[in-house]
């Protein structure tokens, strides 16, 4: 299928329009290079890293492919002034945002000749983002993996395409050519897909996490923090459910916050069961196997092109 007169694939000089999503501890420079290798639009997660680090897995990335790849700021890190002069300063492709508002920031990513997507969970923000100069906007469906909002993808996204007249991207629930196909029909142009990503070859997670994934039914995702106005999603593993419990006993926002500190570096990098937090998709149950990133992208237009 060709993607010509795509928007997405014209704003970021890609072939597919494809984005990887930007997963904190995750998304490092061999996932990010091997999806934009793809024909896709790999991405670097900034998470809560410094900007050593983050400049180290640019450097990284350049050396694995000469397509354009982008990175993640995570609005709630501790870090996001530093890497928003990060990518002006290594002259990064693109930027997507999540968990936050980047208008502060818009101005002068787009000086620099920046191409900026952040992700919004409503309309009300894909509007101000798009006030704010914003290039696309990616609409995030409450089915997504991690920090998510309120309302699921297949009411959000026609909302935000009939709201905005930048292209919109679709995410949540996406993981094979059905959902691309499905995106575009609500009128997205683009998708972004985590979940899959998680388990590509390319991809640096610990084997338990891996496996937590490919072996999760359609139940095994849960939403916990509601009560922090931090809701996350991941699989449901006894501590995930013993948070939930926690929640409805009346613990308070601050002992969930302590005992969530650290927990995804503990997943993913430990494979910790006991008290790590493994967050994945909604469509974690559909996500069978191992692939490499190239025939993720490959098998996901190949479908969807059909359907098309
Ligand atoms: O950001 C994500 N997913 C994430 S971030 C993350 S790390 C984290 N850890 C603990 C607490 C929070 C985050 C794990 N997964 N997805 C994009 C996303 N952005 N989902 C929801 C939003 C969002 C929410 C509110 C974007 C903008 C927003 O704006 C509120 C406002 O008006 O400032």
């Amino acid at each position: 299928m060709k993607f010509d007169n795509n928007r997405i694939c014209t704003l970021l000089g890609i072939k597919y329009p494809v984005l990887q999503g930007g997963m904190a501890w995750i998304a490092e420079h061999r996932l990010a290079s091997a999806v934009s290798n793809a024909g896709g639009a790999g991405i670097i997660a900034g998470g809560n890293a410094p900007a050593e680090v983050i400049e180290m897995e640019i450097e990284k990335c350049k050396k694995l492919t000469d397509k354009p790849f982008g990175l993640n700021i995570m609005m709630l890190s501790p870090n996001a002034d530093d890497l928003s002069q990060l990518v002006i300063d290594k002259k990064v492709a693109f930027v997507t945002t999540g968990a936050g508002n980047p208008g502060k920031y818009i101005e002068k990513w787009k000086a620099a000749g920046i191409k900026v997507i952040p992700v919004i969970p409503s309309v009300a923000l894909a509007k101000r983002m798009e006030r704010s100069g914003a290039d696309a906007v990616i609409a995030e469906g409450s089915e997504s993996g991690g920090h998510i909002g309120e309302i699921t993808t297949f009411c959000l996204v026609p909302q935000v395409v009939d709201a905005v007249s930048v292209p919109v991207i679709a995410a949540g629930g996406i993981a094979d050519g059905r959902g691309f196909a499905a995106g575009f029909m609500l009128g997205a142009e683009g998708v972004q897909i985590g979940t899959r990503f998680l388990v590509a070859e390319e991809c640096q997670i610990h084997e338990n996490y891996r496996n937590l994934v490919i072996s999760a039914k359609d139940t095994d995702s849960i939403v916990t923090g509601r009560f922090t106005g931090h809701p996350c999603r991941g699989v449901k593993t006894r501590f995930a459910r013993d948070l939930l419990t926690f929640e409805r006993d009346g613990g308070t926002p601050e002992e969930f916050e302590e005992k969530t500190a650290g927990a995804l570096k503990r997943a993913v990098c430990d494979g910790n069961i006991e008290s790590g937090s493994f967050l994945c998709g909604a469509i974690a149950g559909m996500v069978r196997k191992v692939q490499s990133a190239a025939e993720i992208v490959n098998d996901i237009i190949a479908e969807a092109e059909k359907l098309l």
